[in-house]
């Protein structure tokens, strides 16, 4: 293989999706080859995340990233200078060593993941191969069936909906385009049937309408009517799925849900309401990170006929997946790369997950920019989904139309559709 030789690397401020500073990292190899990654950062964050170095201070309200960019100068440009970028996790253990924390709290995670994903886009173009080829380990290469936020409510807007996202599945599409068709096409037909309600229309963080109303089963009644609107059979050509984040709703050792109190067990009956209800397919966080006996009986409960989707819990890191799969707490990881740090010890998580016959599930953060690597990343390790926000504003459209033009010019990849799902025909018990 031809080398990478790192000849220069430099982080810059730059901005996000809701204008707070983040962190761009440029790195060029001694051919000439360049390249550029730009990092997201969450707001409805698990306590075990990889920390991010932020400036502190006033300024930004200190979330500025300038010592993120003086770290790369002073720190890490001095190390790897030389090294071949196609070895990634070379240069992957380069970064953790100069880290020498637990959880990235002294370079950060911003800091390390910029550049260990500058690294891989640089070496995939001294290869001449397009990132998700670069990437992928040999296994077929399959499009992710997209998880489209329709709904925000949660931390990610103001509408006060408990429930932090209410996303659309099109696994019935036979292609990713197809899939894009159906999703844009119900994100639509919910913008019209929420203004002819009465509702107001803005959106929230990720790009999904953010109404203000008090009962969530509206909520996927007005989902419902939007996909017959499109003309799509809910439960066939579409479902429902949700991230409720509940870290986010935890009070004591229960939830709160508006103005009621729940406990866990409480909170599982409802879930299995909404199923025997709605064509629902998917559940994230419906516990929150710490009731591992919750996400263990909600798994028992429904682990058969619904995807059980873990993020917060897992933070994409070994130790709380290796758990879970120990533990059956969930069947499917939710996977953030910016969450650990590295691209190499996201791999290894992904590893874990496809030997444990779990679903895969590659995000976005609500806070995002242009950057289209996860897209790459979705197909080159076979997530059979990926969640990138609404079908709307551009910083979400980036990694949608990035799948879409692969499979335009790729036709040696398949669309997962709904292979991943445990459950194909709607409940009726
Ligand atoms: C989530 C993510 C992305 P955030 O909870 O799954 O939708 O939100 O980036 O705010 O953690
Ligand atoms: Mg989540």
């Amino acid at each position: 293989m031809t080398e990478a030789i790192i000849d220069d690397l430099r982080g810059f401020q730059v901005y996000d999706s809701r204008g707070w500073p983040t962190l761009a990292v440029e790195l060029s190899l001694v051919s000439g080859q360049a390249a550029l990654a730009i990092v997201p950062a969450g707001a409805s964050t698990g306590s075990r995340e990889a920390r991010e170095l932020r400036d502190g201070g006033v300024v930004h309200s200190g979330r500025g990233v300038t010592r993120a960019v003086e770290a790369i100068r002073d720190t890490i440009r001095p190390r790897l200078l030389g090294l071949d970028a196609s070895q990634q996790e070379r240069v992957d253990h380069t970064l953790l060593a100069l880290d020498g924390t637990d959880n990235k709290s002294r370079l950060g995670s911003n800091t390390i993941l910029g550049v260990s994903l500058a690294a891989a886009r640089a070496a995939a173009q001294e290869h001449h191969r397009p990132l998700y080829r670069y990437w992928s380990d040999g296994a077929d290469l399959l499009l992710p069936t997209p998880q489209f936020n329709v709904i925000n409510g949660g931390l990610h807007s103001d509408s006060a909906i408990p429930v932090q996202e209410f996303l659309i599945i099109p696994g019935g599409a036979s292609s990713f385009a197809e899939a894009m068709r159906m999703g844009t096409e119900v994100y639509h037909a919910l913008g019209s049937r929420l203004a002819r309600a009465g509702h107001r229309t803005a959106v929230g963080d990720e790009g999904g309408y953010a109404p203000r109303i008090e009962d969530e089963t509206q909520v996927f009644d007005l989902i419902l009517s939007s996909m017959e609107d499109a003309g799509l059979s809910a439960g066939q050509d579409i479902a429902i799925g949700v991230d409720v984040a509940a870290n986010s709703i935890r009070e004591r050792n229960g939830y709160r849900w508006r103005r009621e109190y729940l406990t866990a067990d409480a909170l599982i009956d409802r879930y299995i309401g909404w199923i025997r209800q709605y064509p629902i397919v998917s559940i994230e966080d419906g516990l929150a990170e710490d009731d591992w006996a919750g996400w263990q009986l909600l798994t028992a409960l429904l682990g058969e006929r619904c995807q059980i989707v873990g993020d917060d819990i897992f933070v994409t890191q070994m130790p709380y997946v290796g758990r879970g799969i120990a533990e059956r707490s969930a069947n499917a990881v939710l996977v953030k790369l910016n969450q650990v740090g590295t691209v190499t010890e996201t791999r290894e998580v992904i590893r874990a997950a496809r030997n444990a016959g779990w679903n895969m599930v590659v995000s976005h953060r609500s806070g995002e920019t242009t950057d289209t690597s996860i897209a790459d990343f979705a197909i080159a390790v076979g997530a059979s989904q990926i969640k990138a926000g609404a079908p709307a504003r551009g910083e979400r459209l980036a990694k949608y139309n990035r799948l879409l033009l692969i499979e335009a010019h790729d036709k040696g990849l398949g669309f997962a559709g709904w292979s991943w799902r445990h459950s194909t025909t709607p409940s009726t018990d």
